[in-house]
């Protein structure tokens, strides 16, 4: 029979964030339902309903929302589900991970966003604090929910927090201590009324800080000028274009804090290839700094800091051809960013979910460097038409087919890249499945040479 206790949490989507976050509040004692309208969430419903809350999956019930007190949904739920509005509208309120795990937890947070450069910027603030002899925790978005840290009770000098603009729309109370914004361009316009609501959405992440709390900012994301001026907090600024406190050079990473002045050189960025990934360095070493770490320590957590999967990483080398996996790469601008840092040609896999994806501005970078377009998913008829005109687009079924076709169509000298500037759910459960699969298309091709021997 159903529960129809008025005092609940209602956690909508059994996935990472929600199944920790059942968990977490159930363990602070708090009364809590979940649902998620995938049947394949059984397992995660079985481990709840064990530990005696009331689950519903493979569909919502008006009932399970009418009855809560506070819903919860997962960052990929969008919040124009009309259970979620209908609630909304009657006041009940709808809050997610930040806001619960800050309420619970006094530890300074260091928070990044932006569209790309968050995972690595995320992993390498971790790692920085670490070489400055300090103790962190390091989750959000890049994979481990906030909360973990509390169920695992897990005791650090710093929360290092990766933060989507999903995460973002449901802070009212979140106020990191230290925040960074990396870059802003277009992505996830399938759930924003326009690209200036998803820009408003990143900016919001300083909304909720102090003078003294320290906002790190690219100045080179389009409004800088204004939206820096408006700030609660005290903003530093990394640059490769201009004058900032971290300016990137020729020779490395130019620092002009105030407090510090000094030169990280390219001898230590070696991991760290191509602009953006400078940027990613300049705007972690301004976070660390301002959380008290010394340079010469971040010098040396720069050195010997290796890039996260699935990001521009190198399979193998094959009758003369390079195969890249960047199957992080789920938007526009991240595979420009990808093209850019080859100067050979490529055979290009596009493809999967799209997110309203506008691929124009794709189109230059295209006609510089690659050579032909293997299409997959669901985005291949859009791809087939932005592209054809450019250059050879070949839509394949499979990952096994696109790998095996750019194959094909590579020559000794050519790079084989995934960066898909797609989500990957209309084939796989997330980016690092879909990069894993690529890896073990490339691993399986036989070299020219094996096959002459076997055929
Ligand atoms: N669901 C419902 N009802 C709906 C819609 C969805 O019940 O109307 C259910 C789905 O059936 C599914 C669950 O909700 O079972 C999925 O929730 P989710 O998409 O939030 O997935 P999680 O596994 O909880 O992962 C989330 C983040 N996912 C998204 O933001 C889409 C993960 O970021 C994050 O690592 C994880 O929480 C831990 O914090 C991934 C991501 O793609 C990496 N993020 C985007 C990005 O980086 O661009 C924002």
């Amino acid at each position: 029979m159903t529960d129809t206790t008025t005092t609940y949490d209602l956690i909508i989507g059994l996935g990472r964030s929600g199944l920790s976050m059942a968990r977490f509040l159930h363990a602070m004692g708090r009364k809590v339902k979940a649902t998620d309208i995938d049947p394949g969430r059984a397992h995660a419903a079985a481990e709840l309903e064990a530990l005696g809350i009331e689950t519903m999956i493979g569909a919502h019930s008006q009932e399970m929302f009418d009855g809560a007190s506070s819903l919860i949904p997962s960052p990929g739920v969008p919040l124009t589900l009309p259970y979620i509005q209908k609630a909304a509208a009657k006041g009940v309120p709808v809050t997610g991970e930040l806001d619960i795990f800050s309420s619970y937890c006094n530890t300074p947070v260091i928070a990044i966003t932006g569209t790309n450069g968050k995972t690595t910027t995320t992993t390498l603030v971790g790692e920085l604090l670490r070489a400055c002899g300090k103790t962190c925790f390091v989750g959000g978005n890049i994979g481990t929910p906030l909360v973990n840290a509390l169920t695992d009770n897990i005791q650090a000098d710093w929360i290092v927090a990766e933060v989507s603009s999903f995460q973002l729309d449901l802070a009212h109370t979140f106020a990191p201590k230290i925040g960074l914004l990396l870059n802003i361009s277009e992505d996830h316009l399938n759930r924003y009324p326009s690209y200036k609501a998803y820009r408003m959405s990143k900016w919001s992440l300083f909304a909720r800080q102090t003078k003294a709390d320290t906002a790190v900012i690219n100045r080179e994301i389009t409004g800088f000028n204004a939206g820096a001026k408006a700030l609660p907090s005290t903003p530093v600024s990394f640059s490769s274009k201009r004058e900032a406190q971290a300016r990137i050079t020729g020779q490395g990473i130019q620092l002009q804090t105030g407090q510090i002045e000094g030169l990280i050189p390219n001898a230590v960025l070696k991991t760290l290839t191509g602009i953006h990934n400078r940027e990613n360095a300049a705007a972690a070493a301004l976070a660390v700094l301002a959380a008290g770490g010394r340079l010469e320590d971040i010098c040396r957590g720069l050195a010997e800091f290796s890039m996260p999967p699935h990001r521009m990483a190198f399979v193998r080398d094959l009758d003369g051809i390079s195969f890249y996996n960047d199957s992080k790469a789920t938007n526009v601008d991240a595979v420009i960013r990808a093209l850019e840092s080859f100067e050979k040609e490529i055979v290009l896999i596009l493809g999967g979910r799209e997110k309203d994806t506008d691929f124009t501005p794709l189109v230059t970078a295209v006609k510089t460097s690659v050579k032909q377009i293997m299409a997959i998913g669901e985005a291949t008829d859009h791809i087939l038409e932005a592209f054809e005109t450019v250059c050879r687009v070949v839509p394949c079924k499979s990952m096994a087919e696109a790998v095996g076709s750019a194959r094909d169509a590579a020559l000794a000298g050519d790079i084989v890249l995934l960066s898909p500037a797609c989500a990957s759910f209309d084939m796989y459960q997330n980016y690092e499945k879909r990069g894993d699969d690529f890896c073990a298309c490339v691993t399986a091709l036989s070299s020219a040479a094996q096959e002459a021997d076997h055929g």
